[in-house]
């Protein structure tokens, strides 16, 4: 467990980016919908793509299957490989880092707290970075999984104002992230009005995934103030996508990758 800032802290960076006007991209594999076998194809196409981090989880993944899956990527990346967990049990050393999330936009003091404590006695196993994320989810039209799972409420979109002071809220909790989550395959992203305003109530990097499935999509988060973009489904339908995701040709610019 390392929540200490330096040069190759994965958070440092991301700061680092932002401060450089630079926009982030992370591809979601969750292990649940993809074979070990087929990865080291994925995995290159990632690399081949803007995509800066790569993410792992997913709500219902069994035990330790995470771990061989991050595993298998890490032999062919470069990219940080960072735990988005759905639950304690997909908590690995061999990725670079966690994000630890809270799922402010709901009530249950599980996922508010108890699956924190509850992971401690295996984060101090490992040497990864925890990375406090505010995880707000925000209502688009259907269940999602993570609703279900979390037996939550997701925050009305006609409410702005609530999702920008539940956001605020996380912020001064001391949290490092904050992640607008319209859920994964949501049939409509969190909307460019949405990510505009909580944006100008942080300080701290904004996360926004969930239901984006184009280009058009992606650079309207950019414009619209989110720092990192998540996707995961659009790849997992149609692994083509990336083959539109592989100049700098958005809002903004990428990092330099290192060699
Ligand atoms: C889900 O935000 C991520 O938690 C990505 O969503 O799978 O819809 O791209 P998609």
């Amino acid at each position: 467990m390392n929540q200490n800032t330096k040069n190759n802290n994965i958070y440092y960076n991301i700061l680092s980016s932002i401060k450089n006007n630079e926009k982030l991209f992370a591809v979601l594999i969750d292990p649940d919908k993809i074979a070990i076998k087929s990865l080291s194809n994925f995995v290159k196409k990632i690399n081949s793509s803007i995509a800066t981090h790569i993410f792992v989880g997913g709500s219902t993944v069994e035990e330790n299957v995470v771990d061989k899956v991050v595993f298998e990527i890490k032999k062919w990346t470069p990219l940080p490989v960072v735990l988005f967990p759905g639950d304690v049990t997909q908590i690995t050393d061999k990725a670079d880092a966690i994000l630890f999330l809270s799922l402010i936009s709901g009530r249950n003091p599980d996922y508010l707290i108890g699956k924190h404590v509850a992971s401690v006695s295996k984060l101090k196993n490992t040497h990864i970075e925890v990375i406090p994320t505010g995880y707000i989810l925000i209502q688009n039209g259907k269940q999602t999984s993570v609703e279900k799972v979390s037996e939550t409420k997701p925050l009305s979109r006609e409410n702005v104002q609530q999702i920008a002071d539940t956001a605020k809220a996380g912020e001064l909790l001391g949290m490092k992230l904050i992640y607008l989550e319209a859920g994964s395959g949501a049939s409509e992203p969190v909307t460019n009005e949405i990510i505009n305003f909580v944006k100008n109530e942080l300080q701290i990097p904004l996360i926004v995934g969930g239901g984006i499935k184009s280009k058009l999509q992606l650079e309207n988060a950019y414009k619209s103030g989110a720092d990192l973009v998540v996707i995961g489904t659009a790849f997992e339908e149609n692994e083509l996508f990336f083959e539109q995701l592989k100049s700098p040709l958005f809002f903004g610019h990428f990092p330099k990758r290192e060699k």
